[in-house]
């Protein structure tokens, strides 16, 4: 049997689609004896995985053997007391948080949490700020407010609206020539950037619901898409919350890049930078060269990272 190549642009349950470069898109399963590599996740197979696979002559359908080895996966927990986690993506360039400052609101500790998570993956993000047309006075205060926080911190942050198609120029330039993860919660616009971005790519887009200014989940699956400047896009199913995988509490501050400076100066070499004395972190902090912000998200992670860890040896 000929062995072919491809890569999963979707996933819907049992069905994964494939797309190849001889073939086009195959609609493949997992063959019966497909082995899992051990880690416990909902989905073994995720959207940017290099699979391998045969085709079944009388159906047309492919039968996955094996999946190339990942160069990162973005995993996440459903909730974060959850114990199911799930693979969002594989083998990502960037790492891309649609946020809005209302309509709905993304909190930074909301941000806080997908950063770290993205950090921890190895994985580069930028934040970008999408229904600027909607932000006025006060609102517009925030959105500065949350933008001093984050390129404070390093981050590159970018103000857009995809329905005036504000700034998208700018989206366009970091996106090219990389496969880019599009996360963010439900309603915040993140199809309709990636149509702003490529109108041929006319993905379903949602109303807010105007009762709880949320956004009623309209992607329901990831699903990866060629754009025409050259670059790869994955679009995702609004999230609620960023349930994170697996952290030591000492870990927690490496992956705060604002915190690497000081990281080194703190007494102890597995600081949580919470209670220690001689700690590097709090004095920054003290000293505003760390915003107040990101230090008290910091702490709250921290302790929900702390409790998770009591929890299971209840
Ligand atoms: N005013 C304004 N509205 C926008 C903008 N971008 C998106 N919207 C609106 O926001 C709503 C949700 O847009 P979607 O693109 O479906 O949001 P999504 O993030 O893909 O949502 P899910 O698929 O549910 O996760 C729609 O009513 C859009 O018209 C924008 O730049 N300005
Ligand atoms: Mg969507
Ligand atoms: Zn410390």
């Amino acid at each position: 049997m000929i062995e072919h190549k491809g890569i999963v642009v979707r996933s819907t349950g049992s069905w994964y689609n494939v797309k190849t470069e001889k073939n086009g898109m195959i609609d493949c399963r997992l063959r019966g004896k497909f082995r899992m590599d051990g880690m416990k996740t909902t989905n073994p197979v995720a959207v940017g995985d290099v699979v391998h696979f045969t085709i079944n002559q009388n159906d047309n359908t492919g039968s996955i053997l094996k999946i190339e080895s990942r160069k990162n996966c973005i995993i996440r927990k459903a909730t974060r007391m959850s114990k199911q986690k799930h693979i969002i993506a594989s083998n990502v360039d960037l790492s891309v948080l649609i946020a809005t400052i209302a309509f709905p609101r993304t909190s930074s500790g909301f941000i806080d949490r997908f950063l770290v998570s993205a950090e921890a993956y190895n994985v580069p993000s930028v934040i970008v700020f999408n229904k600027l047309d909607l932000y006025e006075s006060s609102l517009l205060d925030e959105l500065h407010f949350m933008k001093n926080i984050y390129e404070g911190a390093g981050y590159q942050v970018l103000e857009i609206s995809a329905l005036k198609g504000t700034n998208i120029d700018q989206l366009k330039d970091i996106l090219k020539g990389k496969t880019s993860l599009v996360s963010g919660h439900s309603g915040v616009g993140k199809s309709h950037v990636i149509n702003a971005l490529d109108p041929k790519i006319d993905l379903k887009t949602g109303e807010i619901s105007q009762y709880h200014l949320k956004g009623k989940h309209t992607t329901t699956f990831a699903e990866m898409h060629d754009l025409d400047f050259g670059a790869t896009i994955i679009d995702t199913p609004g999230i609620k919350e960023f349930g994170l995988v697996d952290f030591e509490p000492w870990e927690l501050g490496h992956w705060f890049p604002d915190f690497k400076p000081y990281i080194s100066k703190c007494r102890f070499s597995n600081c949580t930078h919470h209670h220690e004395p001689g700690c590097a972190i709090e004095q920054a902090v003290e000293e505003q060269h760390i915003h107040p912000s990101r230090y008290y998200n910091y702490l709250s992670i921290l302790n929900n990272i702390e409790e998770d860890a009591a929890g299971e040896f209840k």
